[in-house]
């Protein structure tokens, strides 16, 4: 499942990580799941808009952001015939290019379940994708962050997090940054020296931090681009190893979670 902001990369991820898993002998089915997809950057094989047209909801009269959480709900009465059509490539690897639109996926139930139905009992990893943009600038990192967290949780997926477009990022975060970025502290030390925000948004900004160090949160991200086939790659390994991580690996049942 490859998640993120609008305009992070997920598309051309899409397309370039299909080409990495079939140099290396893989097949791969290639998901457009994006209601309001205008184009895509690489031919779909399965595609949600021959079910669900986001504009179809704007025609009623929503505007393009209602339109697009409508469209996801609506999903639901056509995931089946969805999930059967990727059945029928019996491919090694799905991939799913999610809308930019982060709403359903990251504060709604329509995503998640969408996403459920599609999967069923297969295993699954959600890709995150974070701009590079975003790692100029310590407020931004948890911004994104955040964002990122608040999906891991509504999802209920094993994620890898991913720095997008990674050949823009800047050398001195390249040099700097990526490799303290997992020290404990190392977050709020940044935003302490960056003074960029002050008072109570930075005493809040301090405590988002935290709690994502303390969560075990900031793991590893890895810089991917797609202009570096190798950075694909490293990125395929990372999907394969959780995958074949197991049981603890599957999408976990919110029910029964939420009953014990
Ligand atoms: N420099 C650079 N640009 C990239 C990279 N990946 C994607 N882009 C560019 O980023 C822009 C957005 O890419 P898309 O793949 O359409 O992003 P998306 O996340 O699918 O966008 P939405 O579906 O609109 O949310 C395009 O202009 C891409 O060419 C990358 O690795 N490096
Ligand atoms: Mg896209």
């Amino acid at each position: 499942m490859l998640v993120g902001p609008a305009g992070s990369g997920k598309s051309t991820l899409t397309r370039q990580l299909s080409l990495v898993m079939e140099s290396q002998g893989a097949s791969v089915v290639k998901v457009n799941f994006d209601p309001a997809a205008e184009n895509t950057v690489y031919d779909p094989d399965v595609d949600v808009r021959d079910y669900v047209r986001a504009q179809d909801f704007m025609e009623k009269g929503l505007g393009p952001n209602g339109a697009l959480v409508s469209a996801i709900d609506a999903l639901i009465g056509h995931v089946d015939k969805v999930r059967e059509e990727v059945d029928e490539f019996r491919a090694d690897y799905t991939i799913v290019d999610l809308p930019g639109q982060l709403e359903p996926f990251a504060y709604r139930v329509g995503g998640p379940l969408v996403l459920r139905a599609l999967i069923q009992d297969d295993k699954a990893v959600a890709v995150f994708l974070m701009d590079s943009v975003f790692f100029d600038d310590p407020a931004d990192m948890i911004s994104i962050l955040t964002l990122a967290s608040s999906v891991n949780v509504r999802l209920g997926l094993p994620q890898i997090n991913v720095i997008s477009k990674a050949d823009l990022l800047k050398p001195e975060v390249v040099d700097e940054v990526l490799p303290r970025l997992h020290e404990e502290g190392y977050l709020e030390d940044a935003l302490r020296d960056s003074r960029r925000l002050k008072g109570q948004q930075l005493a809040l900004s301090m405590s988002l931090a935290r709690a994502l160090y303390e969560a075990g949160y900031i793991g590893s991200v890895i810089p991917v681009s797609t202009y570096d086939q190798a950075s694909v790659k490293e990125l395929y390994g990372m999907i394969q190893n959780v995958l074949e991580g197991g049981e603890d690996y599957r999408i976990y049942d919110i029910d029964e979670d939420q009953e014990s």
